[in-house]
């Protein structure tokens, strides 16, 4: 099915609603399996919390790439722009990301969210152990998930991004100053930006450390 584009939308209403429709499904879809991963995520976080006695998540927050960017990033990328060409080349039309308070916290909950038998990890870029140049750190799975509809189980792809509080106040701030326009020195601004992504790093790094001492001397 293509996506058009359509211009002149009022003079072909039945056009539109005949595409919304499979688009419609294919995003409710989407959302069913963002509801399966969060709720997993909320499973372990409170077997985590019993255990330990304490949350390992900050935050879990969960969207769905809107229209326009799902059009844009198949343009970009020069696929077709079709219902199927979403679903066999985007992975990350439903995202979510969990935000924890310690960086090892990330790697044990990835751990017990992909050893779950229900889930196939497709891909997983670890840009915490091999951070990005500009010093974007974070862990990125690629999920396959089924979900149970009234007469279908289909398999849906839902990306998790995993990241420290501190790599999720760095990145967000990066995130709105790649947006300014007319910078005097970028490479001077990159420089910075890298050097706070490594800063944060080492912090976060220490806080872990303070965590274990406090543990370790617990009764
Ligand atoms: P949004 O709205 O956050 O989803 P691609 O997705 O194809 O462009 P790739 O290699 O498939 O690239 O994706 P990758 O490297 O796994 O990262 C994609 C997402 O990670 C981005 O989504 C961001 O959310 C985040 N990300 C990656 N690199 C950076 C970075 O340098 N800075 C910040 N702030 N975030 C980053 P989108 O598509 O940008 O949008």
């Amino acid at each position: 099915m293509e996506i058009e584009e359509t211009k002149g939308t009022l003079e072909n209403p039945e056009r539109i609603l005949e595409q919304m429709e499979p688009f419609m499904q294919l995003m409710m879809k989407y959302r069913c399996a963002l509801m399966e991963v969060e709720t997993k995520l909320n499973v372990l976080n409170e077997e985590f919390a019993m255990q330990h006695n304490r949350n390992p998540f900050e935050a879990i927050k969960s969207r769905i790439k809107t229209p326009t960017s799902i059009i844009e990033k198949l343009k970009r990328k020069g696929y077709e722009l079709t219902i199927e060409s979403i679903e066999q080349n985007l992975f990350d039309i439903a995202g979510i990301r969990v935000i924890c308070s310690f960086q090892d916290d990330i790697y044990s909950i990835a751990k017990m969210l992909t050893s779950q038998d229900d889930i196939i990890l497709l891909q997983e870029k670890d840009y915490i152990k091999n951070p990005k140049q500009n010093g974007y750190r974070s862990l990125h799975l690629i999920l396959d998930i089924p979900i149970f509809l009234a007469k279908e189980k289909k398999h849906m792809k839902v990306e998790v991004q995993f990241r420290t509080i501190a790599m999720d106040f760095w990145a967000s701030l990066e995130h709105k100053l790649k947006y300014k326009k007319n910078i005097d020195n970028p490479e001077s601004v990159m420089l910075e930006l890298k050097e706070c992504a490594d800063v944060i790093s080492a912090t976060d790094k220490k806080m872990q450390s303070i965590r274990d001492t406090i543990e370790k001397n617990m009764i």
